[in-house]
């Protein structure tokens, strides 16, 4: 093992000495630093390939967290129950009838007309063509033709930290969406997979907004770097953090930022400026740009997400309060209309509630 690797190890050993962090860097910095209970993570400093690892682990997680992926998406299983039925008593006569219920039940559950209508033709050319001959068939086919486009446009939906540390995820998104909560059930989920972590309180528009993410620090065991004084440049918050993070020996850092609607100018240009400090201390940060969509908010989630893309370039999606809606199918139009993959589902409020998204699972849920 490489000496500057070693060194780092017993850093690691012996956490958070607090005189790291206070006194003596108060007076040059205006940022408090806020520990949480550092003395559990394992260590993965200087191990080759450690974000790569990092990212199969969530994926191999993914596959077995499959029971929670199936109650999450419970209500939109319902609302497609119809096509079970349908299907059952299906005959070549009624193909036009049950195409046109079909159509019905894929649009209810959000799928967007486009891709719905690619989906029925689809269908409908296989079983005039004869290659569908039963309700069973058909089903598996709909099943394939939804896991293809999910796989053909949304494929990398393993987390891409790149390999220098630490890695920057910044979470962004309109009001109200779930961007903290999907954070600190991130930092949840990457710490038990062994990565150090620190959280960033980007939103600094509402003093309770760090309030919140403390909250999470504390509940996940994670450090947290907040501003000290009111009205503080979210990009300075954010830079003074990824320092941190590189001081620190973090493995990655997770940036929350304010909720902006997606056509206010000045607040997009914030998150410009967000990004540029976070790649003026490592370049090449922030290496994946998360943007949170509201579930519940159907195919309106598609003009936010077109714009912050266009504005910061967006890397994955956040889906989340699909627990609470009867619309997974927004996840396909999504990745259909965008071609940005979706990397996570939210399924509920609990740190457990954050699943990585694969797209087997997701299709075996909705249409089980
Ligand atoms: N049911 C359910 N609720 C969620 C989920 N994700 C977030 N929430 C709830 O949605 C509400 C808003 O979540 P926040 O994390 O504060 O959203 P935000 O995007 O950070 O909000 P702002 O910072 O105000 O823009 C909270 O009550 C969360 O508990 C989810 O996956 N399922
Ligand atoms: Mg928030």
């Amino acid at each position: 093992m490489a000496a500057a690797s070693l060194s780092q190890l017993s850093f690691l050993s012996n956490p958070s000495p607090r005189s790291l962090f206070v006194p003596s860097l108060r007076p040059t910095t205006p940022f408090r630093r806020i520990h949480g209970d550092g003395s559990r993570f394992r260590c993965s400093a200087g191990q080759t390939g450690f974000f790569t690892r990092l990212g199969r682990l969530l994926k191999e997680k993914a596959k077995s967290d499959v029971e929670k992926v199936f109650s999450g998406f419970s209500k939109t299983r319902d609302n497609l129950a119809v096509i079970d039925e349908l299907l059952l008593y299906w005959n070549l006569a009624e193909t036009d009838r049950v195409l046109d219920e079909l159509e019905e039940a894929l649009l209810v559950s959000d799928f967007g007309p486009r891709i719905t209508i690619k989906i029925v033709d689809s269908l409908r050319d296989d079983i005039l063509a004869g290659k569908l001959k039963s309700g069973s068939e058909i089903k598996e086919a709909l099943k394939k033709n939804v896991l293809e486009l999910l796989k053909g446009k949304g494929s990398k939906t393993d987390l891409q930290l790149g390999f220098r540390k630490p890695a920057v995820i910044m979470i962004v998104g309109v009001n109200g969406g779930g961007k903290t909560t999907s954070l600190g059930k991130l930092a949840f989920r990457l710490k038990n997979e062994g990565a150090k972590i620190l959280m960033a309180a980007g939103d600094t528009f509402r003093a309770a907004a760090s309030d919140q993410l403390e909250i999470w620090a504390d509940r996940t065991g994670c450090e947290i770097v907040v501003a000290e004084k009111e009205n503080a440049k979210a990009s300075s918050v954010l830079s003074q953090a990824v320092k941190r993070g590189k001081e620190g020996g973090f493995d990655i850092v997770l940036c929350d930022t304010s909720g902006r609607l997606h056509t206010n100018y000045s607040l997009m240009e914030e998150l410009i400026a967000c990004k540029k400090a976070v790649a003026k201390v490592i370049p090449g940060a922030p290496n994946e740009i998360l943007q949170v969509l509201d579930g519940t908010t159907g195919l309106n989630m598609l003009p936010q997400a077109r714009e912050f893309n266009d504005v910061v370039g967006i890397t994955g999606l956040i889906l989340t309060k699909l627990d609470g809606s009867a619309r997974g199918g927004c996840v396909v139009s999504v990745v259909d209309e965008l071609g940005i993959p979706v990397k996570f589902v939210g399924v509920g409020e609990g740190l457990e509630d954050l699943q990585p998204f694969d797209p087997e699972a997701f299709v075996d849920a909705i249409f089980s």
